[in-house]
């Protein structure tokens, strides 16, 4: 993507309305724009953000075994009745009237919505387990949003929900999105903390909430040390073997949220040097609710002996929006955005400190051209007359992985200057060394696990994978 082509409304002086650091650089790198209160645009530097995510949640999603799927935003108020959640939920549903009269609501989660998409079609316990998910938006009339999209009142959720034919079956399933949480979160480059919590509006008596540890988080947490940088279990995952002790390693130690916290407890068990009470930021959040919903709406199956079964169940919710936050929240410094290669909008920044010097544009486009991925969204190129201050200070507000730049001296040599936007490390390198490495690291993401899987290397390219090392250090 060329600059000078691309909409990246980017604002020199602090928002004044911004009290958090993602909120401000959300806005700063032109990312989103307020509509209403809790409403938001999302302009194509932050939609670009959010769409990776979503990709990342999915692969984890379907590697897990669940299905996606897409409910509508508006329902009907009569489905909500049936659950006698159409009065219990207050005033944070948005209630809607059609031309015919008829209660409509702006979906606040789906609970009863797929209910009845399972109990139209699924008749047998042979059509069991089932885990069916979709990311669409809500709307929630949350009394104070705040904090940019980190609480709004229109976000995007992915929310998945299983039917199992009995609470064993229930409870692995709810492991399964317990393992494949801790896996996405990671490949966010998000530490994420399963903490035993509340669960509100949804019901149930089995939950977690995945923490962000941040200061600027809207919860009080409670938490023995080590669980912060116990590893994610990866990909190697036997997704249809049993998945309790993976569960367990991570529930055995404490860890609490405010309205599960008991203090006793928690000096009994954590040794006094390993407590930890902090502020963090609620990612996603899992329930057990078994028959909940299915029960009033008659979800039911016919089991293995011909009786009548009520459909056991749990939702799975990721706040997609609030992730594009919360990652900007730990990852950042007093430049700007640190984006994860695998959530970055671009990998690579190639910047032209003198565009129409007719050796830095035909340097500038060799490697544009050579780095340009198929969606075009591989390298954003500085083509614009900007002074080179105003440049480099746009490319590290906006964050991105790796940035090439393109002066009249390098170019005369055929040399790029490489910098590592995290580490801060530079490196001038001749032209065709850069292309080599930004291809491998705009592909890099991935590429661990597929030679992993593929059980060799598929680039031999040994001294480009030590210059990454080392820049990346
Ligand atoms: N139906 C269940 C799970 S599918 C559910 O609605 N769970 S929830 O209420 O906990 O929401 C799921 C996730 O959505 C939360 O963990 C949080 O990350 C995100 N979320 C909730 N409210 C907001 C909000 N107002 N703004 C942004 N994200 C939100």
């Amino acid at each position: 993507m060329r600059l000078s082509r691309y909409f990246l409304p980017l604002i020199k002086e602090n928002p004044s309305e911004a009290q958090i650091v993602s909120h401000r650089l959300m806005l700063r790198a032109g990312m989103i724009r307020q509509e209403a209160a809790g409403i938001y645009s999302w302009l194509p530097l932050g939609f670009a953000v959010l769409k990776k995510i979503e990709q990342i949640i999915r692969e984890e999603m379907n590697r897990a075994g669940a299905i996606e799927l897409l409910m509508p935003t508006l329902q009907l108020a009569d489905l909500w009745r049936e659950s006698g959640r159409y009065d219990a939920y207050g005033p944070e549903m948005l209630r809607i009237r059609d031309r015919h009269e008829r209660d409509l609501l702006y979906g606040p989660t789906n609970e009863e919505m797929i209910t009845g998409i399972v109990r139209a079609t699924i008749r047998s316990y042979k059509d069991l387990p089932k885990n069916l998910y979709h990311m669409q938006w809500k709307f929630r009339d949350e009394v104070r949003p705040r904090f940019g999209v980190m609480r709004g009142r229109e976000f995007l959720m992915k929310d998945a929900y299983s039917f199992d034919l009995d609470e064993a079956g229930a409870r692995a399933s709810y492991n399964r999105m317990f393992v494949a949480y801790l896996n996405t979160f990671a490949r966010m480059g998000l530490k994420a903390v399963p903490m035993r919590a509340d669960t509100g509006p949804i019901g149930g008596d089995l939950s977690h909430e995945f923490i962000i540890l941040a200061d600027t988080g809207e919860s009080q947490v409670f938490c023995h040390k080590d669980l912060i940088d116990m590893p994610a279990p990866g990909p190697d995952v036997d997704w249809n073997g049993n998945l309790q002790p993976l569960v367990d390693a991570r529930t055995q130690l404490y860890a609490a949220t405010d309205e599960k916290h008991e203090a006793a407890r928690f000096e009994k068990e954590v040794p006094e040097g390993k407590r930890l009470s902090a502020r963090g930021i609620e990612v996603g959040h899992i329930f057990y609710f078994g028959e909940k919903y299915s029960k009033p709406m008659r979800a039911v199956v016919s089991g293995p002996d011909g009786s009548e079964r009520i459909i056991q169940s749990g939702s799975y919710g990721i706040g997609v929006s609030r992730l594009v936050a919360a990652i900007i929240e730990a990852s950042h410094d007093e430049n700007g955005i640190i984006w994860p290669e695998s959530v970055a909008p671009f990998k690579v920044g190639l910047i032209n400190l003198r565009p129409g010097d007719a050796k830095c544009d035909a340097m500038c486009e060799q490697l544009y051209n050579a780095l340009r991925w198929p969606d075009g969204m591989s390298v954003l190129y500085d083509d614009t007359d900007e002074r080179a201050g105003a440049k480099f200070a746009a490319m590290d507000l906006i964050g991105l992985p790796w940035q090439a730049t393109v002066g009249p001296k390098g170019a005369e040599k055929g040399i790029v200057e490489l910098k590592n936007r995290k580490s801060g490390a530079k490196r001038e390198v001749p032209v065709q060394t850069a292309i080599r490495l930004l291809s491998f690291s705009v592909i890099s993401t991935e590429i661990d696990e597929i030679e992993k899987n593929a059980g060799s290397r598929i680039s031999g390219d040994e001294d480009i994978r030590e210059i990454i090392r080392e820049m990346k250090k």
